[in-house]
């Protein structure tokens, strides 16, 4: 679990606290997403702090995207982050490519990023796996752009899902680099906020990996796009063992797959893994599934009937992101231009 201590510690103090974090519209979003990402986003948003939330087109491009499914994916993300509660209105919502500021601080922080920093990555390991030679330059700069993605807005706060640590980390790292080269004060240390019972939500048929959207087994995930129909029969064939719930979640230690189903369920309950293990114990999956499907079902069946609502306007997504852009690019543009000028590029236009 991640330090979460309040950023006011230094050398942030001067700082404004303000919340940053993104989704890549790479495909349908997945309950791992809304656990790990959007349900925080929204719950941030009511901290009383500044929060701003992307939707990062340009990290999706870094594996091939069909035009048209990268447009309505990214519009479809836009209503998914709406229906799970990011209120336009109180959280700065945008789509990356629409802020021109993204692309050119990720430059600057190419030429500050390490080779050994980015060698060390593990998600660009995971993802290009054997063909390392065959993946994008971009998939292997990922991580400076996010890192641009961060500290473009003075972010103090990130909060993630636990796969995204160690990029945040690397953040940090350029942000201290960055501060020492130029003899500043400039960019504050962003903490990762990895919250709550399901900060990694394995995938339904193997416990040891990630929820993703890009698996390739659509039996691994539940998308925020599925019905109620579809919920209940992904968490029913969902691979268990055969052992009741234990007494106390000590007794999960060993069993990855019931481990991931409670932690969901705890999850969606804003309740502990603990809480629910105490209420289930002794209990088998023959209970426990249905129980988890209906509240799975409760809880995302109005968010995907918003989403498919919010969809039949896409040019009220598109005026909501325009807007959010403008705001956003408002916020990055004097950060950039400051960038500019403290690394000593003469700006006289
Ligand atoms: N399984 C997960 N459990 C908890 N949090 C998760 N996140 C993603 N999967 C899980 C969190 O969602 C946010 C956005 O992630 P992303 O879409 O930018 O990229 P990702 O982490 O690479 O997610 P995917 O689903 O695995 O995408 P693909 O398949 O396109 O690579 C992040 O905060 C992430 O932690």
């Amino acid at each position: 679990m991640t330090d979460t201590t309040p950023t006011s510690a230094l050398p942030n103090a001067n700082f404004t606290r303000r919340v940053f974090s993104g989704i890549q519209p790479s495909g349908n979003l997945t309950l791992g997403n809304y656990l790990g990402a959007l349900k925080r986003f929204a719950q941030k948003q009511d901290e009383g702090i500044e929060t701003i939330y992307c939707l990062v087109d340009m990290h999706a491009i870094t594996v091939w995207q069909d035009p048209e499914k990268l447009r309505r994916a990214t519009r479809e993300a836009a209503a998914a982050f709406i229906a799970s509660g990011v209120d336009p209105s109180k959280s700065i919502l945008f789509n990356q490519s629409q802020v021109g500021a993204h692309a050119e601080l990720g430059w600057l922080l190419n030429c500050v990023a390490r080779l050994g920093w980015m060698n060390r990555m593990t998600q660009f390991k995971d993802k290009a796996g054997k063909n390392a030679e065959k993946a994008s330059l971009g998939l292997y700069a990922y991580p400076a752009l996010m890192a641009a993605d961060i500290l473009l807005y003075h972010t103090t706060e990130v909060p993630v899902g636990d796969d995204q640590k160690q990029h945040v980390e690397l953040t940090r790292d350029i942000a201290a680099k960055f501060n020492h080269d130029y003899g500043v004060e400039f960019f504050p240390a962003p903490e990762p906020v990895i919250e709550g019972a399901a900060t990694r939500v394995m995938s339904l048929r193997d416990g040891s990996k990630k929820m993703s959207k890009s698996d390739p087994s659509d039996a691994s995930r539940i998308n925020l796009t599925d019905d109620a129909d579809t919920i209940a029969k992904k968490i029913r064939k969902a691979t268990t063992d055969a052992e009741p719930l234990p007494e106390t979640i000590d007794g999960l230690k060993d069993r990855a797959e019931a481990k991931n189903l409670v932690n969901i369920y705890a999850a969606l309950s804003d309740r502990t893994a603990a809480d629910v293990v105490a209420e289930y114990a002794g209990q088998g999956f023959g209970t426990f599934k249905p129980a988890l499907a209906d509240l799975a079902v409760a809880q995302l069946a109005p968010i995907s009937g918003e989403m498919n609502r919010l969809m039949q306007d896409p040019a009220e997504i598109d005026r909501i992101l325009g807007k959010g852009a403008a705001q956003a690019d408002a916020i990055a543009r004097p950060i950039l231009e400051k960038t500019y000028e403290i690394m000593g590029m003469v700006r006289s236009r």
